[in-house]
């Protein structure tokens, strides 16, 4: 074994990826990232202790946020990079450690866990993967003597904190703050190497991490909202329109507000791509001409959908794959995505816009987009616009023209079992509408399933973070109805899963008190046996099956 990695649902078997990820990473990647996690664990250390001792350093706490997000799937595959956020993880560790020492008296060094003091000697690559080796949750290292079943929640809470950071990471962008969320991944962290938590103590530390991501998500939904308007109920046009082009993917809004103001009368057009399509439904972003619409369809066909497009693409955050040769040269990255050998965006400094500059010239050195289809896809029905007409939705639930809403939220991928979520979508009866977010979407965005009484049968809220919108509207959906428990909703769940933003979806969706949630494709590899029973017990979790039973027993009310 080379690396041991099982985060995602393309884990190699469903167990996980052992010589190199399916997704693409190294085991060298790999294997720096579990080492970034080790020092991202020692830092939160330090700042805890420092915490109590009344030093903050708010640098660091956002710091945690970000080396956690650059471990995410599909985000960063760069050796270097991760050897600059370990750079990074280890000063901000060891400045909080001297300002904690000073502060106290009588503290000692030694009291502290070795991830508090660890200093790779020299700090490279091969150096940083010899440690995550030795240090990585599963199969060998520190963690090889825990239970089965302790090292499932660990790594459960792990890929929640890390889905959870990323959000959080996305809202500090727009200057929206909450401390105790930046607390919740430290001291999450630090709980992942506590040997004294069982699994009582580790269930109820994972529910709170739901609790924290419903927290994450509506501090990021805020924060989009208050910069960007409510998103508007939005016919996105999916064509192409002649002239020099940029396509831009990934979540974060303020890159594309900002690329938008760039390209602003250079002749040069945005496009949006995979789960930046959602941004075409705000008011602050439709005022922008030169913001044509949404090109191609999820993440996982980028390979032949950036070869087409022709212009410069902008991946602000996940999910990135090997960029072919066709379009290396054209593609960027930016914020804590990465690809060796492609052209990165440094970040904001001293307050000043990130510098677009040669992804502009690189669009307007190429040629113009190749049209993959044309016509318009419907977005934009976040929590507002749906509370908009709720008397609506109301009146049609009331009279039966709506008799089930379906969440189908969460990530697509690439595995032909995918295609349940179509099947599934063009089966259910007709008076079932489709509540989505996330990429998860494309498998059935473009199906035209036509409208109940003037609303659409899917209703798109956004991004993945936008299924917090989902769940505002499933809350005032039961207060209107007068039903109690949010369970006896008329709704049916049945949730898309990839990366680990989709982890900390299902764990806010747990926290609520979500019952009955149907989860595909597959159910996660880092599920010990005893794990996925607890859940089933808790939650009556279950996973996916055949396309017509599951539809039947959705319109039966499961
Ligand atoms: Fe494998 Fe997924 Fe990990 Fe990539 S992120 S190495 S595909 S488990
Ligand atoms: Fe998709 Fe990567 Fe998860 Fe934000 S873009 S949902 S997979």
């Amino acid at each position: 074994m080379d690396m041991f990695c099982n985060q995602c649902q393309e884990a190699a078997r469903n167990v996980g990826c052992t010589r190199r990820g399916v997704c693409g990473k190294t085991a060298t990647v790999s294997n720096e990232q579990d080492a970034l996690i080790y020092l991202l664990r020692g830092l939160s250390e330090c700042a805890i202790r420092a915490r109590e001792a009344g030093v903050a350093d708010p640098e660091a706490d956002l710091f945690v946020a970000e080396g956690l997000f650059a471990t995410i799937t599909n985000a960063n595959f760069d050796e270097d990079r991760m050897v600059e956020l370990a750079r990074r993880a280890i000063a901000l560790r060891d400045n909080l450690r001297r300002r904690w020492l000073a502060a106290v008296p009588g503290a000692r060094e030694e009291d502290l866990s070795p991830a508090a003091r660890w200093i790779p000697e020299p700090l490279d690559a091969l150096n940083l993967a010899a440690k995550g080796i030795a240090m990585q949750i599963v199969g060998r290292g520190e963690h090889s003597t825990v239970n089965e079943d302790l090292r499932s929640l660990r790594e459960l809470l792990l890929y929640g904190l890390k889905g959870m950071a990323a959000y959080t990471d996305h809202a500090y962008v727009l200057g929206a703050h909450n401390d105790a969320i930046l607390a919740f991944l430290q001291e999450g962290l630090v709980a992942m190497a506590n040997d004294a938590l069982g699994a009582d103590d580790l269930v109820a530390l994972v529910m709170r991490c739901g609790e924290m991501g419903v927290q994450a998500m509506a501090l990021l939904d805020a924060a989009n909202t208050g910069a960007y308007g409510h998103p508007e109920p939005t016919q996105t046009n999916i064509g192409v329109r002649e002239g020099p082009a940029i396509l831009v993917s990934g979540h974060d809004l303020r890159d594309l507000e900002e690329l938008l103001e760039q390209t602003a009368g250079t002749g040069v057009n945005v496009y949006t791509h995979g789960e930046m399509l959602p941004a075409t439904a705000y008011p602050a972003f439709k005022q922008y001409d030169h913001l044509v619409g949404n090109y191609g369809g999820s993440w996982w066909k980028q390979d032949k959908e950036f070869e087409a497009f022709g212009g410069a693409i902008l991946m602000t955050t996940n999910c990135i794959t090997a960029p072919k040769e066709s379009y290396k040269e054209r593609i960027f990255t930016t914020g804590l995505a990465g690809w060796p050998g492609v052209r990165h965006v440094p970040n904001r400094r001293d307050g000043q816009p990130k510098d677009f500059g040669p992804v502009i010239e690189a669009a307007k050195a190429a040629g113009s987009p190749r049209a993959l289809e044309s016509g318009t896809i419907p977005t934009g029905f976040a929590h507002q616009t749906v509370l908009g007409v709720a008397d609506q939705v109301i009146a049609a639930v009331e009279s039966g023209a709506i008799k089930r809403f379906v969440v189908m939220a969460g990530c697509d991928g690439r595995h032909t079992s995918r295609e349940y979520y179509t099947q599934v979508a063009e089966s259910l009866p007709e008076d079932h509408v489709i509540l989505t977010a996330g990429c998860a979407k494309y498998r059935y965005n473009k199906l035209n399933l036509g409208e109940i009484g003037g609303i659409p049968r899917v209703l798109d809220a956004g991004q993945c973070n936008d299924s917090y919108s989902l769940v505002v509207i499933a809350q005032a959906l039961a207060e209107a109805l007068g039903v109690e428990d949010i369970n006896d909703l008329p709704i049916s769940y049945d949730i898309a899963w990839y990366e680990q933003k989709a982890v900390i979806v299902l764990l806010a969706l747990l926290s609520l008190g979500v019952k009955h949630i149907r989860l595909g494709p597959t159910l996660p590899a880092f599920l010990s046996p005893g794990v996925a029973k607890v859940l089933v017990e808790m939650f009556d979790i279950m996973p996916i099956g055949e396309v017509a039973e599951d539809v039947a027993a959705i319109a039966a009310g499961r």
